[in-house]
């Protein structure tokens, strides 16, 4: 696979449109993601980890809001139980069509992985199979607020005793002072990864009204108000982190 650099903000714009995964993402997305979001490539390997530790035999995984499937990648690295599948969905045909494509490389150089059926879908809608694990690596913040409840509870409702959700967020912080200095170090980790100030200040109006990231303690509310019952967190690097939450 070719791998595109990320300029998609490198030229003054006069007006900055909303953030959206069209083609022009697409093209760059597994150079943008790695450079803006710290510990992405550990915690995308390590999901393949506790997929591994969470999978059940005959059971169906989950990577929601999929992109490019680097998930659902690792999980096939990780996972061989008997008769398990993947289903990896997105809403963005861009990204499912080369999604399919970047699966089906990895099938021609490896034998063996889990079957993976990529969907073009609105995982709001989605009616999901018992599943023994599912992956929200960084869509949650993409949905709306008030449908995020419902979401988890329907994740919830599907997973398989000693099942788990694996969800990967951006967050902020109820301390003030908290807050800024991981975002600082957030914009530090930019900066070191290539990115201008011009490049940082319109990706940041591009996305703010698009993605809007809660605080731990708002997502273990909730989670528990889904109805699971153990939230741990397995990683943080600046402000993202990777929870498990557990029936
Ligand atoms: C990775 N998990 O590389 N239904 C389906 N897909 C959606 C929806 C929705 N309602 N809303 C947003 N998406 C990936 C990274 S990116 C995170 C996930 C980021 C999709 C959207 O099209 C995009 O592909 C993905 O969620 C979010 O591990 O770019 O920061």
């Amino acid at each position: 696979m070719t791998h595109v650099p990320d300029r998609l903000f490198t030229t003054p714009l006069a007006q900055v449109p909303d953030f959206t995964f069209n083609e022009d993402v697409v093209r760059v997305f597994p150079d943008m993601i790695k450079r803006s979001v710290p510990g992405y490539p550990t915690i995308v390997e390590n999901t393949g980890v506790l997929a591994a530790q969470f999978a059940q035999a005959n059971s169906t995984l989950y990577d929601l809001g999929c992109s490019l499937g680097a998930v659902t990648q690792a999980m096939r690295r990780h996972v061989s139980h008997s008769g398990c599948k993947v289903i990896a969905v997105d809403n963005s045909a861009a990204m499912v069509e080369r999604c399919r494509e970047h699966l089906n490389a990895q099938d021609a150089m490896f034998q063996e992985l889990l079957p993976v059926t990529v969907l073009e879908a609105d995982i709001l809608n989605l009616t999901l199979e018992p599943t023994s694990l599912v992956a929200l690596n960084f869509t949650l913040q993409f949905i709306a607020p008030e449908q995020r409840l419902e979401l988890l509870q329907k994740i919830r409702q599907a997973l398989l005793p000693e099942g788990a959700l694996v969800l990967s967020e951006k967050l902020r912080f109820n301390d003030a002072a908290e807050h800024d200095l991981l975002n600082e170090l957030h914009l530090a980790f930019k900066r070191a990864n290539g990115y201008s100030e011009l490049e940082i200040a319109q990706k940041r109006r591009a996305i703010e009204k698009v993605m809007l990231p809660d605080s731990l303690e708002e997502h273990r509310e909730r989670l528990y108000s889904a109805g699971f019952s153990q939230v741990v967190v397995w990683f943080q690097c600046f402000n993202f982190a990777s929870l498990i939450a557990r029936p």
